[in-house]
């Protein structure tokens, strides 16, 4: 099998598990918060020390990952490649966030690659997916600030067929967090 290309930030601090998610970070408070989750979800990961003191956050390698040079930054790399933008899924939603100026474009990113998705997960060709999506988007505008201006096009999952994005994962990490139970203040 051919091996997947070196990624940026590998030329600093070298991947040995691509399996496993890499987290890069410190211990300070914003950054033991992920290494503590992962532990408690018992989720394995490969740390990588990112030490904020020498200035390492402002290096390309870091920026590619963590643009704003903030740590904690987690990589999970996705089998088979990934998506062109960013894809979330929450309980209610699935969301593709694409980057761009002006704001247009960044809308324009984000459509394309929620109807790539809603093709990857229900089978619909990409004028189905185009017209459904015309449809049931929902783009909040929140920020305009940086450089690249960044739009969300959401879209609710109670409005489509149950679909197991990226191997169910948001399902495994639902069912893994219900397992540690509640915290009450
Ligand atoms: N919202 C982030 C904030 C992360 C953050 O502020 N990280 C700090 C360290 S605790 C950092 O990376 N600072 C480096 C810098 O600003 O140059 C979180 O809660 O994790």
């Amino acid at each position: 099998m051919a091996m997947a290309p070196p990624l940026l930030i590998e030329s600093q601090w070298p991947i040995v598990d691509r399996s496993k998610i890499q987290l890069f970070s410190l211990n300070t408070p914003n950054g033991i918060k992920v290494a503590l989750a992962l532990e408690e979800l018992q989720i394995p990961y490969e740390a990588h020390t990112v030490n904020i003191g020498k200035g390492e956050q402002f290096s390309d390698a870091f920026k590619s990952i963590s643009p704003n040079s903030k740590i904690p930054a987690i990589v999970d790399l996705v089998k088979g490649g990934g998506p062109a933008w960013p894809r979330l899924e929450t309980d209610t939603h699935l969301m593709s966030i694409g980057s761009g100026r002006p704001l247009e474009e960044a809308w324009r990113a984000s459509q394309v690659d929620m109807i790539a998705w809603m093709g990857e997960l229900y089978g619909l060709d990409r004028l189905d997916a185009y017209q459904l999506l015309t449809q049931i988007s929902q783009v909040p505008i929140a920020n305009v600030v940086d450089p690249n201006y960044s739009a969300v096009t959401k879209i609710d999952k109670r409005l489509l067929p149950s679909a197991a994005a990226y191997g169910g994962i948001h399902g495994e990490l639902r069912s893994a967090a219900a397992s540690l139970g509640t915290i009450s203040y």
